[in-house]
């Protein structure tokens, strides 16, 4: 199971709260027993990151800027390296020896899927870990449903993973509707499954 940047930054209060996000929080708790292999990814910024907005004079959180050849949203500080706001939801029940894999750590490019960055130059080590684990079926949650969720889940269908969703252990950045829709209609068109956490206790 990939539990996706559930980080205080992104929890109610954090620097990008994402709407309801403490509310995955006794999903992964309910679902982590249930799994031999439980990975975390975490959003892990440089203070000079380029998905920042202050990074950006002139330009305002939510302008989308060109950084290289690939487009950047932007956003407001968060996930600082060694800052609170990069730490693990404390409510969060994981063993300390979980396997963690940081993204984001390049200043010049972001990155929302666990498995490589925005520009797909560089992998973060999920998927060597994954093979080195014989580990074929995926089950992702956490946040956000229409950012680091959806990459990582498109990625792991791309890498040939058996790929689910569980829907009810993520929250989204956009709280419209239609865009919800759009992130998860993308995900099932790739092939990923999109379920119910209450799927796994059978
Ligand atoms: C995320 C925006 C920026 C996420 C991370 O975890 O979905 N979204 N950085
Ligand atoms: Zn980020």
């Amino acid at each position: 199971m990939i539990l996706v940047d559930i980080q205080n930054d992104f929890l109610p209060g954090g620097a990008l709260a994402v709407a309801n996000s403490n509310e995955v929080i006794p999903v992964a708790n309910r679902c982590v027993p249930e799994f031999d292999n439980v990975i975390v990814t975490q959003d892990w910024h440089p203070p000079n990151h380029s998905s920042f907005a202050s990074n950006h004079p002139g330009h305002h959180v939510g302008d989308v800027v060109k950084v290289g050849d690939v487009d950047q949203m932007l956003w407001p500080d968060h996930c600082v390296q060694l800052c609170e706001g990069a730490a693990f939801a404390d409510a969060l029940e994981i063993r300390c020896d979980v396997a963690i894999f940081r993204k984001g750590t390049d200043p010049a490019m972001d990155s929302y899927s666990g498995f490589f960055d925005n520009g797909h130059k560089h992998a973060t080590g999920l998927h060597e870990y994954l093979r080195q684990h014989q580990i074929t079926r995926l089950f992702i949650m956490g946040l956000a449903t229409d950012y680091c969720v959806k990459y990582t889940a498109l990625d792991a269908v791309m890498l040939n993973f058996e790929t689910s969703v569980l829907i009810d252990g993520c929250r989204s950045v956009s709280q419209s509707p239609e865009d919800v829709k759009d992130a998860i209609d993308q995900m099932q068109a790739a092939g990923v499954q999109i379920i119910h956490s209450d799927e796994i206790f059978s």
